[in-house]
């Protein structure tokens, strides 16, 4: 059984029976999936089959062929278990709201869940969908341990006001999912042809796929498996040297849900004593990851500047006019053609791999608001180079990432300087007393 608290309605309707589908969208996976779950429980109790429906639409906030192809892949997956759970899963193209509409009347569906997610377009997506159809309705959170509209029911100021509030849910939700079974009833599971939908898909194709790591569930637990054995024993010491492998590489996974953060903080807990590794992976997993989606949530404007708090948005307009020693435009940041060797070479990095260091990323930021025409202009370029590159881009986390590091969102003030005024500063100096700059300069240079 699924604790109900994770379930929020959106819409009620006494519909005669039919079958339930699972919208999929944020949460692309099988395992530990509560929408999924939940989903199948409702198929269950009113004894009608469960589907599942992924809809793909073209240059989703502007993602490129490298995030879409590693998506697909992953999709082609989640069909094969769905398809060994007897359950089907289609591949529907086009304008959600319509689309889904569609599907929902072909298929006299008589109840719809979908999993939650934060960002703009989902949520009218969300909206439009329960306004058309007069269809039982329920957004189930798959991606957050605690429920995001159950762990504050406003924006949070920083990481110390939010903390207190999840950890107290957190027994309550740190609960164990319920196994999946093969579904009864005699369904024709058509196979979707994968190779017609990338032909058919509009998108920026001169971003590369990258070939480092395993799209899908599988990858995600392996990469979760080599975190365990070597990455975790040094992750408090030694995750923010970029020369290290210190950190789980688990983002991109987490971003498209083909691994649930409640599964990976049940095996921590369950299969480690605590000690400092798992208590800072910990905060980072559940407190500052659920940070992210709380500030998307409740902040519209959590894609640009105007979502920074009023004491920093006062600094920066304050120091908007200091003379810049040098300034860069979009173009410029994305060629990696700055002054600055170790900005470049993270540049490249991200260029070329889709991923970037967790402490990189600050500083990538922080530079970019240092050498842009103006903090607008950074958050801009900052969010759009995030997106276009970061296999994880479009994500709450991504967002939040550059509204800390630009904006001071979740951050205080520090001592006043020029341009940034009393935003946190970072410069080359710091990251040399963190880790051996040279040799990543080397690693990640033309
Ligand atoms: N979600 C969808 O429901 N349909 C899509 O076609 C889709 C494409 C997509 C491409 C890149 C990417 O990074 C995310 C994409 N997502 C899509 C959304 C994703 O699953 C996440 O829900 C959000 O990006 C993060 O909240």
């Amino acid at each position: 059984m699924i604790n109900i608290k994770r379930v929020k309605n959106l819409r009620k309707a006494h519909v005669a029976a039919g079958p339930v589908l699972y919208w999929m969208s944020r949460d692309q996976r099988v395992d530990d999936n509560w929408a999924l779950a939940y989903a199948v429980e409702l198929s269950e109790d009113n004894d009608q089959p469960v589907m599942v429906a992924f809809c793909m639409v073209n240059d989703f906030l502007g993602a490129t062929w490298r995030q879409y192809h590693f998506m697909l892949k992953a999709l082609a997956k989640v069909e094969a278990q769905l398809h060994a759970l007897n359950i089907p899963f289609s591949l529907l193209m086009g304008e959600p709201v319509t689309t889904i509409t569609n599907f929902l009347r072909l298929h006299k569906i008589s109840h719809l869940v979908t999993d939650f997610d934060p960002l703009k377009i989902k949520q009218e997506w969300q909206q439009q969908v329960a306004g058309q159809n007069d269809i039982s309705f329920d957004v189930v959170d798959a991606h957050n341990i605690v429920p995001c509209h159950l762990a504050s029911d406003k924006e949070e100021f920083a990481a110390y006001t939010f903390r207190p509030k999840v950890t107290r849910l957190l027994p309550e939700f740190l609960d164990e999912f319920p196994p999946l079974i093969r579904q009864p009833g005699n369904h024709q599971l058509q196979r979707i042809n994968w190779n017609a939908v990338s032909i058919g898909l509009k998108t920026d194709f001169s971003v590369r796929p990258v070939e480092w790591l395993e799209p899908g569930e599988q990858g995600a637990k392996v990469t979760f498996g080599k975190f365990l054995e070597t990455g975790l024993r040094c992750y408090a010491t030694k995750r923010n040297d970029p020369n290290e492998k210190c950190t789980s590489g688990l983002s991109p996974y987490l971003h498209f849900g083909h691994i649930s953060a409640q599964r990976i903080a049940l095996e921590l807990i369950k299969n480690f004593p605590r000690n400092e590794n798992i208590d800072a992976f910990l905060e980072e997993l559940i407190v500052r990851r659920e940070l992210s989606d709380n500030f998307c949530y409740y902040n519209r404007n959590y894609d640009n500047y105007k979502s920074f708090r009023p004491w920093a948005l006062n600094t920066l307009e304050e120091h908007s006019g200091d003379k810049r020693e040098y300034t860069y435009a979009h173009a410029q940041f994305e060629e990696a053609k700055t002054h600055d060797t170790l900005w470049n070479a993270a540049q490249y990095q991200l260029v070329h791999t889709g991923t970037l260091h967790g402490y990189l990323r600050m500083y990538w930021a922080k530079k970019i608001l240092e050498w842009s025409a103006s903090p607008e202009k950074a958050m801009e370029i900052a969010v759009a180079l995030n997106d276009r590159y970061q296999l994880d881009g479009r994500d709450p986390n991504g967002y939040t990432g550059c509204a800390w590091s630009i904006g001071g969102v979740h951050d205080r003030a520090w001592g006043e300087r020029n341009v940034f005024g009393k935003i946190r500063y970072m410069n080359r100096k710091g990251c040399e007393r963190k880790f051996d700059v040279e040799k990543y300069i080397q690693r990640f240079s033309k």
